[in-house]
């Protein structure tokens, strides 16, 4: 059947209003709409979702006809938040859905309310490849993005006394009005079974992989709209449910329970989101995600390689690049290996050189205990095939390595992809060292540690392989849609053009003299402030007053992100006040808010702490006006929305080493907070940019870390620093925990031990003398003013647009490819 000519669809207010009655009234079945029902919320999503498929089947034919270059970023994650505000800004619909939906006596901005985030990310990893996507379709580069449907997001954080509750995140509980199903591209994935080797017709020796237990993978797409450019990418989200033949079979022996139970194993699978951000999970249930979407994806791209150019792989690397997200995506290694091998006939030196060149790898963290590693024999009951791949891969690795350092089996025990000692593990992160082209870190320092570190030895035999990149966020969601009111200021100043090409924003250091505009500036921040409030007295029964300094660190509770210190300082502050030492002082509002890891016992521990210093700062008369402590439960991306754009200081004070980058700091600067920091992961380089006299630096070095091991003494620390010591006796004496003597005891020995790997009590002094400086540059309204302007202007580094630049110039080497206009 020939192309059919589809009119295209309206894209003002009438369009939108007949299109929302049509699939509120026709569609779903409803007459009276009123804003809290969720079919208010479809239909609107409905209506934009059709406007941006017109353009997705537009993006995809020009994509095809061109036959261009793609890459695939390949994430366990996918952290994308909302969807309609997104698709409103980029559609450039925003005012005429406004109008559409105020003819319906309907609000907006309330019906934007009702989506639930599309939480499938634990944080700054997940967020980043949302924000990847995001500006691969702004640069109309050909990228689609693979990743998981979790039944089950992120947990909901609850607080139940204090104390962290997860709630299940059902996400999909009314549907999801933005995806579409595809199951005419479902494949086949094989777990368990065993190799069966056998002569081929061309004499050699191959492998198939049978016995298997199968199940199905379902892709739903996702449309992924650049900016106001005809472009829709995909995000192809796959599904697992169970074979029919498995089913069948189960069946045919008179166990129909079995089968469906069998059903829901096979759905097991995609069913939830590991919560953990920062410590391996070792499950075997994430192994099977893992491979699950490794292969799944993998089958997708060689289907359409096929199809176009049937077995014959010449010319597969050229045009097709795969960005692995972390080691989580590792599996795809051997996988690719495998069926090129035995599905397509390749030889293992063709196949070899497919994969290493196709393969790309970015490491996103230091820390040892985020490190995957799989038991070799539970690896090996689940993917045979793959862990035979996965030794031979390993064998001629250690030869080049033998060769290149003849005699040194020493390091070969330390490169080697299998580690030996102890229950031997396959190190996936080594894999994917060795088998891909690039290899990258995500900020300078954390690139540069890499190398000098984790992956010294690697660095040594390949060094050309690695390369930084560091990390950005979308201007498009971090402050067109989430700050309309200071996007609108910079419009009027600099124009518009910042949007998608963020170093524009310089043109604005001019105008951090002009005292109008500065009076503009703090206006917009006080009522982004004033929205803040709202919800924080909302969600934590806590008044902020917007005159204060808000003080903001949201992100997740982890010991090396030290909340702690930031929570020792409020302490601090407390006992001033109480001390009566107030001349001078600045109100503060300080909001913390993250997930603790469910198994995280310090983590939560730590929640509890700040929840309770909240309590006794809040109600103690002596506060008032002068201090305010929130813990805001259910940290989120649609709460950051409303919080970046409201925070005047940004907290990024991990110990110097362990943060691979933060995004969090990079969304804080481009809303105008400045940052109080250590010199780690991209702190450094928003330093750069801004320049010294705009940030307030603390804190020890990464060498000095480093050079810190063995020699610390926290208690020496506590005992020269008077001020230190009293905030250790608040916490040891119970000041906070009256009914529950003992809670912060493991808080005070962590603190207190001479092995504390986050240095808490090293940092404080300095931390304490750095928000002394904050405290008087908020004094002076006017000079906190201007360095909040020239925080903006000096973030244009940190548009994701500049980070996919990066990548596409040094690794992807993609064209762009511009939507088919008709
Ligand atoms: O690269 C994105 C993001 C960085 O900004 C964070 O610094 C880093 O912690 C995070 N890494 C992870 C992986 N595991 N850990 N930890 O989430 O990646």
């Amino acid at each position: 059947p020939g192309t059919m000519k589809i009119p295209p669809l309206g894209m003002n207010a009438i369009g939108v209003e007949e299109d929302f009655c049509r699939y509120f009234n026709h569609t779903l079945g409803w007459e009276k709409a009123s804003v809290s029902s969720h079919h208010v919320y479809s239909s609107c999503a409905l209506v934009l979702r059709d406007r941006l498929v017109e353009r997705w089947r537009r993006t995809q034919r020009a994509y095809d006809e061109s036959d261009c270059k793609q890459a695939y970023y390949l994430s366990l994650e996918f952290l994308m938040g909302r969807a309609l505000g997104n698709a409103l800004l980029n559609l450039d619909l925003e005012g005429a859905s406004a109008e559409a939906m105020r003819n319906l006596g309907l609000d907006l901005e309330e019906v934007q309310e009702l989506e639930s985030d599309a939480g499938l990310g634990n944080g700054g990893l997940g967020r980043l490849a949302a924000c990847f996507l995001d500006s691969c379709a702004t640069l109309q580069l050909p990228v689609t993005g693979y990743g998981i449907r979790y039944e089950y997001g992120m947990f909901r954080q609850k607080l139940e006394h204090g104390r962290q509750m997860e709630e299940p995140d059902h996400w999909l509980r009314n549907g999801n009005p933005w995806e579409i199903e595809r199951p005419e591209f479902a494949v086949n994935i094989q777990f368990g079974g065993r190799s069966d080797f056998y002569t081929g017709s061309d004499g050699g020796l191959h492998a198939r992989w049978v016995d298997t237990q199968d199940v199905v993978a379902v892709p739903y797409d996702m449309p992924i709209p650049g900016y106001r450019n005809g472009t829709v990418n995909t995000l192809r989200l796959w599904k697992a449910t169970a074979t029919e033949e498995f089913n069948l079979d189960e069946f045919n022996a008179g166990s129909y329970t079995e089968a469906v139970a069998a059903k829901n194993a096979a759905e097991h699978i995609t069913m939830v989101l590991y919560p953990n951000d920062a410590s391996e999970n070792g499950k075997e249930l994430r192994l099977r995600q893992q491979y699950f979407l490794a292969s799944a994806s993998l089958q997708d791209v060689l289907r359409q390689w096929v199809n176009k150019n049937g077995n014959d792989f010449t010319g597969f690397a050229e045009k097709n690049c795969f960005q692995l997200n972390d080691t989580h995506p590792t599996c795809a290694v051997p996988e690719l290996m495998r069926l090129l091998m035995d599905e397509h006939g390749l030889g293992w030196d063709e196949a070899w050189d497919i994969t290493s060149n196709t393969m790309a790898y970015t490491n996103h963290t230091l820390l040892p205990e985020a490190l995957e590693r799989w038991p070799v024999h539970m690896f090996g009951r689940l993917l045979p095939r793959l862990l035979e791949i996965i030794y031979e891969i390993n064998a001629r690795f250690m030869e080049e390595v033998s060769s290149r350092w003849p005699g040194d089996t020493e390091r070969e025990r330390r490169m080697s992809i299998v580690e030996e000692c102890g229950v031997p593990q396959i190190r996936m992160a080594y894999l994917a060292v060795v088998a891909s082209h690039s290899v990258n870190g995500v900020a300078a320092l954390h690139s540069k540690l890499l190398q000098q570190h984790l992956f010294h030895d690697f660095f040594e035999l390949w060094p050309a392989r690695f390369n930084n990149k560091t990390n950005g966020v979308t201007p498009r969601r971090w402050m067109a849609s989430s700050n309309p009111l200071l996007s609108a200021l910079i419009d009027q100043s600099i124009g518009d053009a910042w949007r998608t090409d963020l170093s524009r924003l310089t043109a604005l250091r001019e105008f951090a003299d002009d005292k109008k505009f500065r009076a503009e500036w703090y206006k917009v921040k006080q009522a982004n402030k004033q929205k803040l409030a709202e919800m924080v007295a909302k969600d934590c029964g806590v008044e902020f007053d917007t005159s204060a300094l808000f003080d903001v660190q949201v992100k997740r509770i982890h010991e090396y992100k030290r909340q702690l210190l930031n929570v020792l300082h409020v302490i601090h502050l407390y006992d001033r006040i109480k001390s009566g030492d107030i001349a001078d002082w600045t109100p503060r509002c300080v909001l913390i808010g993250g997930k603790a890891a469910p198994g995280y016992i310090m983590a939560k521990r730590i929640i509890r702490l700040v929840i309770a210093v909240a309590d006794v700062v809040n109600h103690d008369p002596a506060t008032k006006g002068l201090l305010r402590l929130a813990f805001l439960p259910d940290y989120r991306v649609s709460a950051m929305e409303v919080i970046c754009p409201a925070a005047d200081l940004s907290e990024q004070i991990s110990t110097a080493g362990k943060e691979a980058s933060g995004t969090g700091n990079m969304k804080f600067m481009m809303n105008g907070a400045i940052t109080v920091g250590t010199l780690d992961g991209a702190n450094i380089e928003i330093r750069e940019e801004v320049g010294a006299e705009s940030f307030f630096l603390f804190g020890l070095t990464a060498e000095q870390v480093e050079a810190a091991h063995g020699h610390y003494d926290p208690a020496a620390i506590v005992a020269s620093d008077k001020e230190l010591a009293r905030v250790m006796h608040l916490l040891e004496s119970g000041h906070f925990n009256l009914f529950e003597p003992g809670l912060f005891d493991p808080v005070v020995q962590a603190i207190m031990s001479p092995q504390d790997p986050w240095l808490t009590a090293a940092d404080f002094r300095s931390y304490v003398l750095a928000q002394q400086k904050v405290s008087a540059a908020y004094r002076d309204r006017e000079r906190w003013t201007r360095m909040s302007i020239l925080n903006t202007a000096a973030s244009g580094k940190f548009s994701s647009d500049r980070t996919i630049q990066d990548y596409n110039r040094d690794i992807w080497h993609l064209l762009q490819v511009p939507a088919h206009v008709e």
